[in-house]
């Protein structure tokens, strides 16, 4: 696919710096460098040039062009670094742009990319997460996904998924043929496979979407059960307001941390009971509402007071979370025995148990050998392999049941359609739309 046009943008992130980029892609690219340096870029070598407008000496750096089909884009690319401030920089695109480019929208470097099938759709988005990621292992997973280890899973098992196609439509159209292509218990054993393949990537992509967007933990519980001490434990510093005082909390304190490497927003809560205080009121009407939103639900116990008494006020709100029991301030307490699954003891004054909490947490997740394998991977790419696996389920069923041969051929080609949609194959202009908005400008 070719674009006519050229576009510019920005490439570095705003404010000042060393050295800042503007890259153009299209075919007037070569011409806007000749009329902006006066001079003939060479291919993929760096030329020193004088950038300059009407006349005037805007500013002067390197130019680096890669001739189409070998470039990001796939188009002509050009490059200029100059000195990295933003009215430098905004003076060199607004020649640029008076020389025949248009501003680039938000994501449309990647984009051409994709149409000129330089990288898939999942590698388009994982430009973006590896960019925007906000740990060392979520830009690692981003990284995999970027060098395909998530497309090729796809693609095998499309290939797979198409070469039963082929067998089922096959037996279709040629059902009077004295030839068995294939036992019927083969077939069942492929989509057997194709189904336990599809559910180990469901599964290794639902982990890859966490560690790309990050996990939502809420602290809750009753008043001064030691809800900020733990947050404070988790910020490794005084985030929130400790007191013996009930009621110290009142509106939502919010941290972004991370545990082993997995981006997590933590999120210390008004301590939920019965009070006219009006601004408490509100405080325990907000932590309930993020008893919804998180992902995980840390509920402390003050081990010093009636137990059952707390875990009941909180069986009264109907959740479906995963969910942590911490029996706080243990320091102070008996020994608590016979813990269940999802039970820690904690004291947030002298952070023993602490580590266990930590590793709880994370084996909810994951465990870590998944996450240092884990490719990164978006809601999409999850709602499309649900998809497909709801489709392999059909056919399976179908099949068992001996229903017409055309029903599972049908099952199968809409599990491919939505398996297909993961890395673009086939992706309708609006999805597209959709995805490269949300991308930066000059990427
Ligand atoms: N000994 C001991 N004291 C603790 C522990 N955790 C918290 N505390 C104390 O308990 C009191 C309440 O702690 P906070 O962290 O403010 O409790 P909270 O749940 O945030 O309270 P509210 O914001 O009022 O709902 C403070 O005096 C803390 O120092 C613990 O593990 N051991
Ligand atoms: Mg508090």
């Amino acid at each position: 696919m070719n674009n006519n046009d050229t576009i510019a943008a920005i490439a570095t992130a705003p404010g000042a710096g060393g050295v800042g980029i503007i890259r153009i892609s299209g075919p007037n690219a070569y011409t806007i460098c000749n009329k902006l340096t006066n001079k003939t870029p060479i291919p993929k070598q760096a030329t020193f040039s004088k950038f300059v407008h009407q006349g005037h000496i805007i500013d002067e750096g390197l130019v680096l062009y890669f001739p189409n089909p070998n470039s990001f884009t796939g188009e002509d690319v050009i490059e200029f670094q100059a000195h990295g401030g933003m009215v430098i920089l905004n003076m060199l695109l607004q020649a640029i742009l008076s020389y025949g480019a248009r501003q680039a929208e938000a994501g449309e470097f990647s984009k051409r990319a994709y149409l000129n099938d330089k990288i898939d759709l999942v590698q388009a988005e994982a430009i973006a997460d590896l960019i925007s990621s906000s740990t060392e292992q979520a830009a690692k997973a981003a990284q995999r996904s970027l060098q395909g280890d998530f497309s090729k899973k796809v693609e095998q098992i499309l290939y797979e998924l198409i070469s039963l196609r082929v067998w089922i439509e096959a037996a279709i159209d040629f059902p009077e043929e004295e030839i068995d292509f294939l036992a019927d218990s083969e077939k069942q054993n492929k989509m057997e496979n194709l189904h336990i393949t599809i559910k180990k990537l469901l599964n290794q992509a639902q982990q890859g979407e966490l560690l790309n967007k990050g996990v939502t933990i809420g602290i809750i519980g009753q008043p001064n059960v030691g809800k900020s001490s733990l947050l404070n434990l988790f910020t490794r510093s005084e985030t929130a307001i400790v007191s013996d005082v009930a009621g110290t909390t009142r509106d939502i304190v919010k941290e972004n941390i991370n545990i082993q490497g997995v981006p997590i927003t933590i999120i210390d809560t008004a301590g939920i009971h019965i009070t006219d205080d009006k601004i408490e009121q509100e405080g325990i009407k907000r932590a309930k509402k993020i008893l919804q939103q998180a992902d995980i639900i840390l509920q402390v116990i003050d081990t010093t007071d009636d137990r059952n008494k707390q875990l009941n006020i909180l069986s009264e709100l109907s959740f479906s979370k995963r969910k942590i029991i911490v029996y706080n301030k243990i320091d102070l307490s008996k020994k608590l025995t016979k813990l269940k699954e999802n039970e820690v003891t904690l004291s947030a004054k002298t952070k023993q148990g602490f580590d266990q909490l930590e590793s709880k947490i994370i084996s909810m997740i994951g465990n870590q050998q998944t996450i240092e394998t884990s490719f990164s991977a978006r809601s999409r790419h999850i709602n499309l392999l649900k998809q497909t696996l709801k489709n392999i389920s059909k056919a399976e069923y179908n099949f068992l049941k001996q229903q017409a041969g055309e029903l599972v051929a049908e099952d199968l080609r809409l599990a491919q359609d939505f398996l297909s949609q993961i890395t673009g194959e086939f992706t309708s202009d609006d999805l597209l739309g959709e995805i490269f908005s949300s991308f930066c400008i000059g990427k």
